[in-house]
């Protein structure tokens, strides 16, 4: 039986999505273990425990021949020094790769392979930042708006989040007098 075709509406600016099938809402309480100020997560959490992102996103099979897609939008903020940021992830099926069309606000994203290696682009409305297969990614909102990207995936991708909490990335991103510093 073939699919049938459907279409959603974006807002590039806000990002979101007309009728997404699922929004993913992922509060400072969920970042729990990733920041290196545990404390200041803890402040920011008995403060009101605010949004640190949501994702919205059509349901498709999730086989291989199908295409994820999300908008998401990271909030400007840090904790401690370090900037609000996705938990990140492999993918479970590791040779899978993604797509991200930043959108609006600026930031990076942050990439590792299980390797070593590690690497960054910047993110800003326009450019399209290319994760191959076997990089794990977080973005990192660095700016003082709201990070808003596009991404498309594979659908039968998967996520491996238990990697990253167990590990970390190989560099934090922090405010140094203003400016994002890659420590
Ligand atoms: C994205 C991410 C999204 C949220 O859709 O899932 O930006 O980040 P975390 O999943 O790390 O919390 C993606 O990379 N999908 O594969
Ligand atoms: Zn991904």
């Amino acid at each position: 039986m073939v699919m049938t075709p459907f279409a959603t509406q974006l807002d590039l600016i806000e990002g979101t999505m007309e009728n997404p099938d699922r929004v993913v809402v992922r509060h400072a309480s969920d970042m729990r273990g990733h920041y290196k100020d545990a404390d200041a997560l803890e402040r920011l959490v008995a403060a009101g425990d605010p949004v640190h992102y949501r994702v919205y996103e059509k349901a498709v099979p999730e086989v291989p021949g199908q295409l994820l897609f999300c908008v998401s939008i990271l909030e400007p903020g840090t904790v401690g020094r370090e900037y609000f940021m996705t938990k990140g992830h492999y993918h479970s099926v590791p040779d899978t790769a993604e797509a991200y069309l930043a959108l609006h606000g600026q930031g990076y994203m942050l990439m590792k392979t299980a390797q070593g290696d590690c690497a960054w682009e910047f993110m800003m409305r326009g450019r399209l930042v290319y994760v191959p297969p076997h990089w794990a990614h977080r973005s990192i909102n660095t700016g003082r708006e709201r990070l808003v990207s596009f991404c498309v995936y594979p659908a039968h991708a998967g996520h491996n989040y238990g990697d990253i909490e167990a590990q970390g990335f190989p560099k934090r991103v922090v405010d140094q007098e203003g400016r994002p510093a890659f420590v």
